[in-house]
């Protein structure tokens, strides 16, 4: 044990990627040496407590910020979080993979994993306003004017145009009524005080618009260094003028503390790390792309909206955080609220819809597992068509039985090849409105697809009983296996 984290004077652990063994999505790290519980609203608590578990992994220092943070957190993704201190030399560590893995969101939100998604529905429907502060850490510094040169930002993928933000809570007002919205969007840095965004037709976009149809810019803050359950908040599916902040307070169970930023007046969270304060410019589109997205697909470079950086404030020993994409932090941060919401409208028109899954090899948006207890013959079709309404991300979709885990795709592959058959279960409609960035699509325009897996609700006796050997799930392997054994061939 020598140095400490780069965030306080804790013991520092060295990373050895040859000994890093693949837990399963979903399985909880061991747990030991941490008897603090979520929920988590400070990102250094969280960072400590993944310490304490052993699931942070700190580079040796100096790691070039040209694709080596991203090789090693991606190699790293789902097994642990990475630090990496004084990255590309600077004074500025970069960290990554904060949620890459469900069991771990489930212990940041403080509740049991199978709890997940109740939990993030029961926050979207109560919001807990934020409460404004004088001052916060994240104005320790201020530096205008800005340069974004100073900070570790890295460039991640082969053919990115160069070095992108990636974790950053874009957060704006409604040029009207003040209320604000967050949400992540790729920042291409385009040059020391310039960033290009990627606005898909969303809330910014939509507050963009009524700034800019006014000849006005719409001041924007970049949030970098946050703790997990804003990070998740900032993903929530809501209507327009929800402000994701308030959903944020509802998972911390408190108000989230915000300042007003120094240039404008957008509000941010006070404990963040780093704030890029600058304006969306009206009647402004420049090159942005092309970037590495969540399908392990290119973005194309095109003419996109930029923002002119005004300030930039920070902590005295700020972290950096990036998140890789496509990488099962940036999946799952925009799985879990799209679980929830589409659990919550399916249940309320099909009471049997038990859990639902975004699978990990539907890079977490386009293949729906869906647990179900049928009622009635033909149900798990509707059940499917109801799915392919409650996201247009949805591609594929498959309703198996209460006896099925869908976080397993081998237990969902086995209710598909046992039970399902295609000229009878299969639902394929043309022409619907999908993903984007899902090259297969003619931009965004596709089929989609359900397979009904689960069984008839009247069958023979036999037909579909599963095998069971008795006492398979109580024997203790450690009392009965001697690993000193003589061979009984011998
Ligand atoms: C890591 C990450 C990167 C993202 N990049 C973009 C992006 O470049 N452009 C975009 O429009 N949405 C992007 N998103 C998705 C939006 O942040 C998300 O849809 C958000 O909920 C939209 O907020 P809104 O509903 O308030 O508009 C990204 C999400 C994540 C987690
Ligand atoms: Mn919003």
């Amino acid at each position: 044990m020598c140095g400490g984290f780069p965030w306080n004077s804790r013991s520092q652990i060295f990373l050895n990627p040859e000994k890093i063994i693949m837990p399963q999505q979903g399985q909880s790290a061991p747990q030991h040496a941490s008897n603090r519980k979520g929920p988590f609203t400070q990102l250094r608590d969280w960072l400590d407590y993944l310490a304490d578990t052993d699931r942070l992994a700190i580079a040796r220092e100096k790691r070039k910020l040209e694709f080596e943070i991203a090789a090693i957190a991606k190699r790293l993704d789902g097994v642990k979080a990475s630090v990496f201190p004084r990255a590309g030399g600077g004074g500025m560590p970069v960290i990554s993979g904060l949620t890459s893995n469900r069991a771990w969101i489930a212990e940041a939100m403080g509740v049991e994993a199978s709890d997940v998604l109740e939990h993030y529905q029961k926050a979207t429907l109560n919001p807990l306003p934020w409460r404004e502060v004088a001052a916060g850490p994240v104005q320790e510094e201020v530096h205008r004017p800005a340069d974004l040169t100073k900070l570790p930002i890295p460039t991640h993928n082969e053919l990115d145009s160069g070095a992108y933000i990636t974790a950053g809570l874009l957060i704006v007002r409604n040029p009207a009524n003040g209320v604000q919205n967050v949400s992540i969007h790729r920042l291409q840095v385009s040059g020391p005080d310039r960033l290009g965004a990627l606005l898909l037709p969303r809330h910014t976009l939509a507050y963009q618009r009524m700034a800019e149809e006014s000849g006005q810019d719409l001041p924007v803050a970049i949030v970098i260094g946050i703790d997990p359950l804003t990070l998740l908040a900032s993903q929530a599916i809501l209507p327009i003028d929800h402000d994701e902040l308030e959903i944020a307070g509802a998972l911390h169970g408190k108000p989230v503390d915000v300042v007003r930023c120094t240039t404008n007046d957008v509000r941010v969270p006070a404990h963040a790390e780093i704030v890029i304060e600058g304006r969306l410019l009206a009647r402004v589109r420049e090159p942005e792309g092309p970037f590495g997205e969540f399908p392990q697909y290119y973005g194309p470079r095109a003419d996109q909206h930029v923002i002119a950086i005004d300030a930039v404030t920070k902590r005295r020993q700020a972290l950096f955080h990036t998140i890789v994409g496509g990488g099962i932090e940036h999946l799952l941060l925009g799985a879990i609220p799209r679980e929830a919401t589409i659990l919550a409208q399916l249940r309320r028109s099909f009471p049997g819809v038990i859990d639902v899954h975004l699978a990990l090899g539907g890079v977490c948006r386009y293949h729906l597992y869906v647990k179900f207890k049928k009622r009635s013959e033909g149900e798990a079709k509707n059940v499917i068509l109801g799915a392919f309404a409650a996201h247009y991300d949805v591609k594929h979709v498959i309703v198996v039985d209460e006896d099925v885990d869908i976080h397993n795709p081998r237990e969902v592959d086995w209710a598909l090849a046992t039970r399902f058959q295609a000229d009878r279960d299969l639902v394929v409609v043309s022409g619907t409105q999908g993903s984007k960035l899902d090259p297969s699509t003619q931009d965004g325009v596709g089929a989609k697809m359900g397979m009904d897996a689960t069984k008839p609700l009247d069958t023979p006796v036999l037909r579909y009983q599963r095998i069971h050997v008795p006492g398979e799930e109580d024997v203790q392997l450690d009392a009965i296996i001697d690993s000193q054994a003589a061979r009984p061939w011998a």
